[in-house]
């Protein structure tokens, strides 16, 4: 065993320094298979104590470190790229305190999933503000880096809304602690949010203090057919000017339909075909139901109002990811539009995918104008479609990335998004930080 990995052992424990190529595969490949690397080994602390022990060995080694949560990123930003990094597993960083009830708030650990950060919150009666498919792996530490969306976006925000506080681990080992949960803080640069969406590249995310919600379940939830996007933006602005409590707004078309089938073997969830769906949830009486179930678009539509007819209405769009992964190695490349601009997206991005004969599936959380684009065909390292489809979302206004980060996936077009500006005070604060550059090499700049 090589001296830096000797040291880890002693940090962490035998058990929790992986070296055997069969365990470690798991943590170098990502959840969408396009990028995987090397890594020296796994390291999995405990606590903020032991994640700043290897930290400072790792620094004094000259190591790159990759923070890694449930590993289930879409952008390549929790993986290894060389053999010489090692991977920080935050999954054993399990605190989950009581819900403060007084101050609706709750501290968790980083490697706490959505799941179990939902259901704790459900059982004090209040509700943790994002959600998404992946809810069962994601973890708290890597929705933060990530600044991660979700099927809540619309009613509550991104992660960065719901956090008031964290406890981090910089790269030279120093513990910074906030959480204390006040919210009435104003003294000097928010370090906190200059963390959420930094996706591991200035610290180690060790715990957060959260903000919670009244319990608001949805009680409505309608699958409409549309004849396309625009149809889609403007029925759930509609449906969005009659409900008060909107929670969430998705949209999918046929090509992802057909695939979601096809995989699951779901069977057609309206009398007819259409081009496009769109699906709202809300939390409404009967009476606010009654005003959208008479709406002249929503002629071929499902409406469910019980948990179970609710659940399967949303199986069509949840089960999208794993139902593109199923036919192939995916281009993931969520971008958002203002919804003026979403049709005519729409329509150009056709072109382009067929310039580059490969098929897209549309999807997204059309509500805050995120799509989705998943594109199967080109080879995973080809990066021309990837290439083509951002610059068009940039051109019509859009930004590069929604939700999943830039990654290593889209750090080489970073500028489509943010400016020459922009990017050298990210850099700056980058080095400031990490003047080595050993926390996640690669990921959002090029290295
Ligand atoms: P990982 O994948 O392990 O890591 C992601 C990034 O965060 C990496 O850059 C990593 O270095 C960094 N990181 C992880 N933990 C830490 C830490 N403790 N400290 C510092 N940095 C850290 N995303 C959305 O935004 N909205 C969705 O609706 C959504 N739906 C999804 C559905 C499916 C089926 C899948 C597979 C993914 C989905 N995702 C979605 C993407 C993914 O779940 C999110 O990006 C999530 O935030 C990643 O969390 P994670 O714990 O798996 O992080
Ligand atoms: C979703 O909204 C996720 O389901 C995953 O963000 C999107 O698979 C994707 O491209
Ligand atoms: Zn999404």
């Amino acid at each position: 065993m090589d001296a830096l990995l000797a040291e880890l052992t002693a940090i962490a424990g035998p058990d929790h320094v992986l070296t055997d190529p069969d365990l470690v595969a798991g943590y170098a490949t990502d959840w969408t298979r396009r990028f995987s690397g090397v890594a020296r080994g796994v390291v999995r602390p405990a606590d903020a104590a032991e994640v700043a022990a290897v930290l400072r060995a790792c620094a004094r080694h000259g190591a790159a470190v990759v923070p890694q949560g449930g590993n289930t990123g879409l952008v390549g930003g929790g993986v290894p790229v060389t053999g010489g990094a090692v991977v920080l597993s935050a999954r054993r960083l399990r605190r989950l305190d009581p819900v403060d009830i007084l101050s609706g708030q709750v501290t968790a650990g980083a490697g706490v999933t959505i799941a179990e950060l939902r259901a704790h919150a459900a059982r004090a009666g209040l509700e943790y503000g994002v959600d998404l498919a992946a809810r069962d792996s994601a973890t708290v530490g890597g929705t933060i880096a990530t600044n991660a969306g979700g099927i809540q976006t619309i009613r509550y925000g991104p992660t960065r809304a719901q956090l008031l506080g964290l406890e981090a681990v910089l790269a030279d080992g120093s513990v910074i602690s906030r959480l204390g949960g006040i919210q009435a803080d104003n003294t000097g640069y928010d370090l906190t949010q200059l963390l959420a969406g930094s996706e591991g590249t200035l610290g180690v995310i060790t715990a957060a203090r959260l903000r919670l919600w009244p319990a608001e379940p949805s009680t409505l939830t309608v699958l409409a057919g549309v004849p396309g996007i625009e149809a889609a933006a403007a029925l759930q602005a509609e449906i969005r000017s009659l409900l008060p409590r909107v929670r969430a707004a998705e949209y999918f078309e046929a090509p992802g339909l057909a695939l979601v089938r096809a995989h699951t073997g779901l069977p057609a969830p309206l009398g007819r075909e259409h081009p496009g769906y769109l699906l709202v949830d809300a939390a409404a009486s009967e009476d606010e139901a009654e005003r959208i179930v008479v709406l002249a678009p929503l002629q071929d539509a499902a409406v469910a109002m019980d948990a179970p007819a609710r659940a399967r209405l949303w199986a069509y769009r949840e089960r999208h990811t794993e139902s593109i992964s199923a036919a192939g190695i995916p281009h993931k490349l969520d971008v958002a539009l203002p919804l003026a601009g979403l049709a005519a997206f729409r329509a150009e991005l056709d072109q382009v995918i067929a310039k580059a004969d490969a098929r897209a599936i549309v999807f997204g959380h059309i509500g805050a104008g995120n799509l989705h684009v998943n594109v199967l065909g080109p080879a995973p390292d080809d990066d021309s479609v990837d290439d083509a489809v951002l610059r068009l979302a940039a051109e019509y206004g859009g930004t590069i990335s929604a939700e999943h980060g830039i990654g290593r996936a889209k750090a080489a077009v970073l500028h489509l998004s943010r400016s020459a500006a922009e990017i050298g005070a990210m850099r700056a604060v980058k080095s400031a930080l990490d003047p080595a550059g050993l926390l996640n090499p690669g990921v959002l700049f090029v290295s």
